[in-house]
């Protein structure tokens, strides 16, 4: 291995205290305004970075290839920051570092990106999301943590001009691979942030929610990361993926007639189609006990990938984090969008200030200069949320926020209407139905629905902030909404629909969405006049309303309960607003169709099990459907 010193004035930046900012608001949560714009000084020049290749040897031999890009214009010593991913450790350049990792970079760290087992220049064998080694006294067994303990031992061993720590970040699969660094940390390791790890990919992330099957993502995933030797895209001869995934016709034809049983991931979906110990050994709030480095957890309240995963794994570290150690950020972006690009808008969603760069400048790098260089910043807020509507940066003490909140169901109601006021009325007026018919399936978002990974661009990145209206009032999807509000109301915590139903099958989708409707006259953007924004939305697939291990059918016709978690919001519905939730039974082909009638294994379902469904949603006294919103005490509408 070949490696360079030079020389450098180390480029000191003074990490403002942002987020000690003065608090407008008493209680659990802080609310400091908005920054003002492009807090980014451009002005300090790149530092040239120098690269050094390795294979690093794993402790059963297996070589993975690690990129080692250290400040070639001064001299260190330097913390380590490494991302091992599955996307490709090369074809990284100096400019290219200073670009993506500007607030990083000028502050000096020896950056290292390493191909994971079985991808890319690295050897061994790929295994997606693998889980845990289970034979411990086997010194030769390996995993992700394995791995990352013997990267970093190498790296403290044989790479000049360090200074003895180690952080490890990434996104999304990245993101995964740092919590497990941080499972059995190597002492070296100081710092890690996972941002949109994928937590469960059965309960809330890429492949399935609540077990409901999500079908473009599965299939174009598993295709890029497992098609045999070939080209990593697959060419749909369609370019609206909705007629392609309709014309597909069941499940079982993506072996039959795609496949033929080539991709692993593909079949792990067919053989698993529950949350069985496959998936539960490698969900990461099953895996974390406690954090034993300082953890910064990130997140976005449009993550269209992995919004469930960095959620559920910082809950699952405060169960037992004494110390302290770990801190959650959200903010309004999309997978991965606080890593590059102000963050000032997502979609045609303006946030007021440059959320994006705030992140990089006033927090990440903060956090790793505090604990991998010694540097004194500001204390980090346990948690730190991007409230959208308000716009602000909020801290709260914990996540969900407790003080000054409370839960209040918001009623679905006659004409269409929302309600705190709960039902009155009963019998065959108090309730909404529909037909759900899994031939023409609701769209999820305005067609043509682009491959995830189209070459000419998707819009795969925004579609959880379009405008709804592209399906409200088709008869396929119910919508109830407020009066306009003559308050704020903010919601900060976790959201939950309950909902009275029944359904003329055996099986069903259940989809609710929660809505802040803009007033019909937006002076700065006329476009977002009567704007249907999604503040949060989720599926249930019905044989699982019971418990995720073993599926049920249902019983035609029974009404039950059913809960859809909507999972988190911290918003704030402006005054003049209205709030609206809608109602589906498909979303296609984010999510598979439901056949409605129950067979043991969709993935197995014949054509003929495709039948049409007529959906009621009951609210009466008796049975209310509501939606349970945690409220900002003393503000209601
Ligand atoms: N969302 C992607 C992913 C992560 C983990 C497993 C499968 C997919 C990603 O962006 O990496």
């Amino acid at each position: 291995m070949r490696s360079r010193r030079i020389p450098f004035a180390s480029v000191v930046f003074a990490a403002a205290s942002a987020l000690g900012l003065a608090a407008l608001s008493t209680g659990s949560a802080r609310v400091v305004p908005s920054p003002a714009p492009a807090p980014v000084s451009q002005a300090v020049p790149d530092t040239p970075f120098v690269l050094t290749e390795a294979m690093i040897p794993m402790r059963d031999g297996v070589k993975l290839y690690t990129a080692i890009w250290a400040p070639g214009n001064a001299s260190g010593p330097w913390p380590f920051l490494m991302d091992r991913t599955p996307y490709s450790a090369s074809g990284r350049t100096s400019a290219s570092i200073n670009q993506r990792y500007r607030e990083l970079a000028r502050d000096g760290y020896i950056f290292v990106f390493q191909d994971i087992r079985g991808r890319n220049k690295s050897e061994g064998e790929f295994v997606m999301i693998r889980p845990l080694r289970t034979d411990r006294s086997d010194p030769k067994a390996t995993d992700e943590t394995t791995d990352t303990y013997d990267t970093i031992d190498w790296l403290i061993k044989n790479v000049p001009g360090h200074n003895g720590r180690v952080g490890v970040f990434g996104v999304s699969y990245d993101g995964w691979t740092t919590v497990m660094a941080a499972l059995e940390p190597h002492p070296a390791l100081k710092a890690v942030s996972p941002q949109a790890p994928a937590g469960d990919m059965w309960m809330g992330d890429d492949f399935f929610h609540n077990g409901a099957f999500r079908l473009t993502y599965g299939f174009e995933y598993s295709v890029r990361m497992e098609w045999p030797n070939g080209d990593p895209l697959f060419r749909f001869d369609r370019y609206d993926t909705y007629d392609w995934y309709l014309d597909l016709g069941p499940l079982a034809n993506v072996n039959a007639v795609h496949f033929q049983g080539r991709i692993p991931t593909w079949n792990n979906f067919i053989a698993h189609p529950n949350w069985d110990a496959f998936w539960r050994g490698k969900a990461l709030d099953r895996l974390v006990r406690e954090p034993k480095v300082p953890t910064l957890n990130v997140a976005g309240w449009w993550d269209q990938e992995d919004f469930y995963g960095p959620m559920s794994t910082y809950l699952a570290y405060e169960k037992n984090d004494k110390a302290g150690l770990s801190h959650l950020v959200v903010g309004p972006w999309n997978h991965g969008g606080w890593t590059a690009g102000p963050g000032d808008k997502l979609g045609r969603i303006t946030f007021g200030s440059e959320t994006g760069a705030h992140y990089r400048e006033k927090i990440q790098a903060p956090f790793f200069a505090k604990y991998l260089k010694g540097r004194e910043t500001a204390d980090l807020p346990e948690v730190t949320t991007f409230r959208t509507g308000a716009n602000v940066w909020t801290s709260h003490e914990t996540w969900p926020p407790r003080r000054d909140y409370a839960d209040r169901s918001l009623y679905l109601r006659e004409g269409g209407r929302l309600s705190f006021e709960p039902p009155a009325g009963e019998g065959e007026a108090a309730r909404d139905t529909y037909v759900s018919d899994p031939a023409k399936p609701v769209p999820y978002r305005p067609r043509p629905v682009q491959a995830t990974y189209h070459a000419a661009g998707s819009d795969w990145g925004i579609w959880l902030t379009m405008d709804q209206r592209f399906v409200h009032n088709r008869p396929d999807v119910l919508s109830w909404e407020t009066e306009v509000l003559t308050e704020d109301l903010t919601v900060s915590g976790a959201v939950l629909a309950r909902l009275c139903v029944s359904t003329t099958g055996s099986d069903c989708d259940w989809i609710v969405k929660l809505i802040d409707v803009y007033p019909e006259v937006w002076p700065d953007e006329p476009r977002l006049g009567g704007y249907q924004l999604m503040i949060a939305s989720d599926i249930l697939r019905a044989r699982f309303r019971h418990g995720f291990e073993k599926p049920e059918p249902v019983i035609p016709d029974e009404v039950e309960d059913v809960t859809v978690d909507l999972r988190w919001a911290d918003h704030t519905f402006l005054k003049g607003h209205r709030i609206m939730v809608q109602v589906q039974s498909t979303w296609f082909p984010l999510y598979d169709r439901n056949p409605q009638t129950y067979v043991d294994n969709i993935f197995k379902a014949a054509a003929s099990d495709y039948v049409a469904a007529r959906q009621t949603v009951y609210r009466s006294k008796s049975r209310p459907s509501r939606i349970i919103l945690p409220v900002l005490m003393g503000v209601r509408s």
